[in-house]
């Protein structure tokens, strides 16, 4: 077995903020692939303008440094549990990894989630214990407890020698022992040179395994993967390898490797190298690419299954079509179904209603973004409420289960316990630090998470964190009753004035300003009581003769609660709908008018009643 002593590839990993991309910044800035006046910024992997937006990474990518000759080919991953399936895709392009963990917070449920994925992959790894620089670090409290999880994930013993390095990655720098001072980020390369091991070659034609797809107006579909035998140049003759065995021939246009930020077209690229190719119009993620003499097929990616499903159906509400440029189920259905290309943990499915259908997905942020992503391309569709998926399993009904932790201050445990046992919560653990500041963790199921979000930062006023990762399937634990209040429900279609609005607030919280264009049935607002009702938002006051006292003329009005997207999912509950277009997040009732409402309500009870107990 030969070695590429000229190439290493690593994977960046980690929990969610603990300072991936950051640590990315500094490998970059410092193999100088920057002119000396150039401003590159921050997050500078984040290039998608939705990551950018929430500063965070929902895509892996790819880069590469050079140091003292060596190539370090980098592929930076999302933090987010609901972005796992990306984790799953890209690591076994690499042979070690820097798993970092955060200085205060240490290792989170999605450090042992990528953990165990990076150690069944065999992954040699590097533990970089990040954010120095921050004041209430607990350094050796935050290794030990990193030690215990490689205890319990180790497959191997060797797994459990790591090198361990301290870094501040805002700072640029690393060091090899504590209390050294940290000058740049040399310290890690030299770790990865000499214990990452270098690529191994396998002997024979050319293969490589499709671990993403890109697209450019130019060169159309690109396949990014690396190359396991072999080597590959522009116009060789190749073979790709579906998902059932079926073999489609192509000839390979381009090949590029990469170099920090930019792809350089290369005469040809070897084994151990991760590439990109063109030429390959129908090639899939998962697919193998080889060379025709000996077509034979590298084991497929496996991604986990989704947990959270919801639909996506045809804006049917009163101003369909008025602001989207793709509004048509055909649009919305190909959208969809284009989008299981590149978003692995992704499933679509059409459902009995033709203009509906059912999206799966790895967590309520995974589907947000998905719906996020389509609104700024034009299309203008209504979700429903997001479910969690259960299945049968040996003829038991069961539902994912999450891991929620939780920090937080000592005031609010006893409202967020309270909270979370409606939800089927349990707390399994519970860390005070001595300075108002606690962890809970608990273990909750899917379903009853959906929903919380919105609750517990209005709970805690937006001073906590969560953060929930799956954990398994257990068998099913009953039912959830709903606890969210009533809504108020626009009565007739108009523009919402001050006069109607200041009636709604009356009744509890409204969601839109003065001047929005409401339709009956569209929700306007949250009732201070569990039943729904319908307000007239656009009633004007009555002119009359006799001057009205100045209280009167100038209503002063509680500023709206605007929901966001991920806000609006969670709000929402079965029977209501939140209608997503290019410049407007609407929520609205499934049945628009309170006649129907009623009629459904009191049919419901009636079947309910004849039901056998
Ligand atoms: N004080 C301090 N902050 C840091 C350090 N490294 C990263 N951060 C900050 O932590 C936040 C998250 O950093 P990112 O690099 O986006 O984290 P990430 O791991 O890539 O996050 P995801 O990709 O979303 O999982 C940013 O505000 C960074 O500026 C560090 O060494 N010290
Ligand atoms: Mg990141």
């Amino acid at each position: 077995m030969n070695y590429r002593s000229d190439i290493r590839n690593i994977a960046i990993i980690a929990h969610v903020d603990h300072g991936k991309t950051t640590l990315v910044d500094a490998m970059l800035k410092q193999s100088k692939v920057f002119r000396n006046n150039q401003v590159v910024g921050e997050l500078i992997m984040d290039q998608n303008a939705l990551e950018r937006e929430k500063g965070i990474t929902i895509m892996a990518k790819n880069t590469a440094v050079v140091y003292q000759g060596v190539k370090i080919n980098i592929i930076d991953t999302p933090g987010h549990a609901d972005f796992s399936g990306e984790v799953e895709r890209v690591v076994s392009m690499a042979d070690g990894c820097l798993l970092l963990v955060d200085s205060i917070e240490g290792p989170m449920p999605q450090t042992k989630f990528v953990l165990r994925l990076a150690m069944e992959m065999g992954l040699k790894p590097i533990v970089v214990i990040n954010k120095l620089d921050r004041r209430n670090s607990r350094i050796a409290e935050v290794l030990k407890l990193t030690e215990d999880l490689f205890l319990e994930l180790a497959i191997s013993a060797d797994q459990l020698d790591f090198p361990v390095l301290y870094a501040s990655a805002r700072e640029g720098t690393a060091v090899t022992e504590l209390g050294m001072k940290g000058k740049d980020i040399a310290p890690l390369f030299e770790c990865i040179l000499e214990k990452i091991p270098p690529p191994k070659i396998e002997s024979g034609p050319f293969q490589m395994l499709v671990s993403n797809l890109d697209y450019d107006s130019h060169n159309g579909k690109i396949a990014i993967g690396r190359i396991w035998r072999g080597k590959v140049a522009p116009h060789d003759p190749v073979v790709s390898v579906g998902v059932d065995g079926s073999v489609t021939h192509y000839e390979i246009s381009e090949v590029f490797t990469y170099l920090s930020l930019k792809h350089l077209k290369v005469e040809e690229a070897k084994a151990g190298d991760i590439v990109a190719v063109t030429g390959l119009d129908k090639v899939n993620i998962g697919d193998t690419i080889a060379s025709p003499e000996q077509p034979e097929a590298l084991p497929r990616i496996e991604i986990g299954e989704p947990t959270v499903e919801m639909t996506f159906g045809v804006n049917i509400s009163p101003f369909a079509g008025s602001e989207g440029r793709f509004c048509t189920t055909r649009q919305l259905r190909a959208r969809l179904y284009r989008e299981l290309e590149t978003n692995l943990s992704l499933r679509v499915q059409d459902t009995d209603s033709p203009d509906t259908f059912l999206v799966k997905g790895r967590g309520e942020l995974h589907l947000a973004i998905l719906i996020e992503t389509m609104r700024r391309e034009g299309y203008e569709f209504e979700v429903s409420r997001p479910e969690a998926i259960t299945k049968i399993v040996d003829g038991t009904l069961v539902e994912p289960v999450e891991v929620l932790t939780i920090d937080t201050k000592d005031e609010y445990i006893a409202v967020l316990t309270e909270m979370l046992n409606k939800r089927q919560a349990q707390l399994t653990d519970m860390r005070n630090d001595g300075h108002d500041n606690v962890r809970l963790v608990f273990h909750v199921p899917t379903k009853g998470l959906i929903g919380f979000r919105n609750a517990f930062s209005t709970a805690t006023r937006g001073e906590s964190i969560m953060n929930a990762t799956f954990l398994s399937y257990e068998p099913y634990h009953g039912d959830i009753i709903s606890t969210r209040n009533g809504v108020l429900a626009a009565s007739e279609q108009g523009i919402a004035v001050t006069y109607g609005l200041n009636n709604a607030q009356g009744r509890g919280f409204t969601f839109i300003e003065p001047g929005t264009l409401v339709y009956e049935g569209m929700i306007v607002g949250l009732n201070s009581r569990p039943k729904d009702i319908a307000i007239n938002v656009c009633k004007e006051k009555k002119k009359t003769n006799i001057r009205a006292s100045r209280s009167d003329i100038a209503i002063k009005l509680t500023p709206p609660i605007q929901l966001s997207l991920e806000q609006a999912i969670d709000f929402i509950n079965n029977d209501e709908l939140v209608e997503v277009t290019p410049g407007n997040i609407r929520l609205r009732k499934k049945l628009l008018t309170q006649g129907q409402r009623l009629r459904n309500s009191s049919s419901s009870r009636r079947s309910a009643k004849k039901q056998p107990i």
